[in-house]
């Protein structure tokens, strides 16, 4: 190979890396990995994944000596000085400033980032560096979110970008993929683009909508895209068959080309035995990462496991290969469920939770937590202990509520726990939960919209943000989502699998209703 088209890639062992060399190779650069020190100073030109946790990415680069190589040449945060994430960890201290929690977009001013335009990026992250006086030559680009943190930087040849470009795809067959121009310029610095006339406005973090794909074996061994009524996935026949509504790797490529901003993979029977014995769904996401230019979530049995020889293999191990084979995000039902109980119980973070030690090693914002909850009326307030809620529903109005988690699975079935939905999402943002995917069982499959109540309950509860999901049938549930309640995504399966609504249809619906979107 000529050295005119090599890149050379740093993997340090966090997130998921495979979308990142799917878009290099997408773009015509063959990957040579860094071995040793050394390939790092020779490197034409060297990518720096960004994806993980700093304290856990700070430790292979120093154990391995490549910090010192990273001084001379040189993911955006690890060139601070310090982060507070799991720390505060020192970082390689190329630029003044610390990184810290969060508690859109204005003046660019590099040419990486020259074809951005008004369009969106993807950003995904639960920690930002702050512009200030000192780094003020480094800063490129800011964005809001709440206060001003830096979305880029540039001084020389070197770039960074706190936003993901592997997974800010736009259309990639026949429009214009954003995410792609920005590795693309990074890595023929010369190429003509043609510049957006609307550059520099400022605007709003974009609501994402999401295609959720229920999967599972049905009863001929097949691994099939299912959807239930209130969770039940079998066909009212007499046969009573797992309904199937196609295949994952072509609905995911499907959903992407119809501009979904994310895809969720969730594997509803939860690898009942063993999740790396679960080959297909490993493959799944091997395949659809390579055409799939948006963030990928996968859930289902994520916690530790023995297998029949008895080696144990523990939930870190199972997310690991997870993000390996290609998920930006992974998302854990049952295990959160059984850490939130024994936190509330005792009041002490153990940090041996699935959800702890994931969001440790791989962020915050790698750790999804799936919350399934029904509704359970109640005369009063006072005859349970949980937060209740008065309905607004026409159906139901003034009746006083609570949210039963039931999304524990025994022996396949459902069980519900003493839990409510709003003790559970306050518990596990606290273990490190960076986002919340809201599902309701009343809602789901029906068709009538989404709970509203149920979704403020939570979004008003936590900080994080809140994936709405289970009930919408049709463009008008997405606005209402998004003008009522505080969610960031409104996610749905039924009607878009049935294609009763197009992804487009919601956008377009949302733009018209003055909602942010990305288009
Ligand atoms: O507990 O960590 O093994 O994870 C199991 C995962 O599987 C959880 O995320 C749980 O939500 C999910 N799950 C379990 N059983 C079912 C089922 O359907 N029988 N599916 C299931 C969850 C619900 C939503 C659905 C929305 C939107 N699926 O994801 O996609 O309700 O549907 P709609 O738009 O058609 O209304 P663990």
């Amino acid at each position: 190979s000529s050295s005119g088209s090599v890149v050379t890639l740093l993997d340090y062992g966090a997130g998921n890396v495979r979308s990142l060399r799917n878009a290099i190779r997408y773009l015509g650069f063959e990957i040579e990995d860094v071995r040793t020190p050394k390939d790092i100073l020779n490197a034409d030109r060297l990518i720096i994944p960004g994806v993980g946790a700093f304290a856990s990415a700070m430790d292979v680069l120093v154990k391995t000596g490549m910090d010192e190589a990273l001084c001379i040449c040189l993911g955006l945060q690890l060139l601070f000085e310090y982060s507070e994430e799991n720390g505060p960890v020192k970082g390689l201290g190329l630029i003044p400033g610390v990184v810290g929690r969060f508690n859109s977009s204005n003046g660019f001013r590099t040419e990486i980032l020259d074809e951005i335009g008004d369009r969106h990026v993807y950003f995904v992250h639960s920690y930002r560096a702050i512009p200030s006086d000192d780094n003020k030559e480094w800063v490129s680009s800011t964005c809001n979110y709440g206060d001003d943190f830096i979305a880029s930087i540039r001084k020389g040849n070197v770039h960074g970008v706190q936003f993901h470009p592997e997974k800010s795809g736009g259309k990639i067959f026949c429009a214009f993929n954003v995410g792609l121009s920005v590795l693309r310029r990074f890595l023929h610095p010369n190429s003509q683009g043609t510049k957006s006339p609307t550059q520099g406005e400022a605007s709003k973090l974009a609501k994402r909508v999401i295609a959720c794909l229920d999967v599972r074996t049905n009863d001929k061994g097949d691994l099939v895209v299912t959807k239930g009524d209130q969770y039940d996935v079998r066909e009212q026949t007499k046969e009573n068959e797992v309904r199937n509504l196609g295949k994952p790797v072509e609905l995911s490529g499907q959903y992407y080309k119809d501009g979904a901003d994310e895809v969720s993979f969730l594997s509803i029977t939860g690898f009942r035995d063993f999740p790396l014995g679960d080959l297909p769904m490993l493959q799944v996401l091997r395949h659809a990462s390579q055409n799939v230019f948006v963030p990928l979530t996968v859930g289902g049995g994520i916690r530790d496991f023995t297998d029949s020889n008895g080696r144990y293999y523990s939930s870190l191990e199972v997310a690991s290969e997870y993000f390996r084979s290609g998920a930006d995000k992974i998302s854990i039902g049952s295990d959160a469920v059984y850490a939130a109980e024994e936190y509330l119980k005792t009041k002490v973070k153990t940090g041996k939770s699935s959800l702890e030690q994931i969001s440790r090693v791989y962020g915050n914002q790698a750790v999804v937590v799936s919350i399934d909850p029904r509704r359970v009326y109640v005369k009063s307030p006072n005859d349970v202990k949980l937060k209740t809620i008065q309905v607004t529903k026409p159906e139901y109005l003034k009746q006083v509520c609570w949210y039963k988690e039931e999304g524990k699975r025994v022996n396949g079935g459902q069980e519900g726990r003493p839990i409510g939905a709003y003790e559970l999402a306050k518990a596990v943002e606290e273990l490190g939960a960076g986002e919340i995917l809201l599902n309701c069982i009343d809602c789901d499959g029906q068709g009538k919209g989404f709970d509203i109540d149920l979704i403020n309950l939570i979004s008003d509860a936590v900080s994080v943000p809140v994936i709405a999901s289970s009930g919408a049938g049709a463009v008008k549930h997405f606005s209402e989502v998004f003008t009522k309640t505080n969610a960031s995504a409104a996610l749905a399966a039924g009607i878009f699998h049935r294609k009763e609504v197009p992804i487009q249809s919601v956008k377009g619906h949302l733009l018209k209703e003055g909602i942010e979107v990305r288009i």
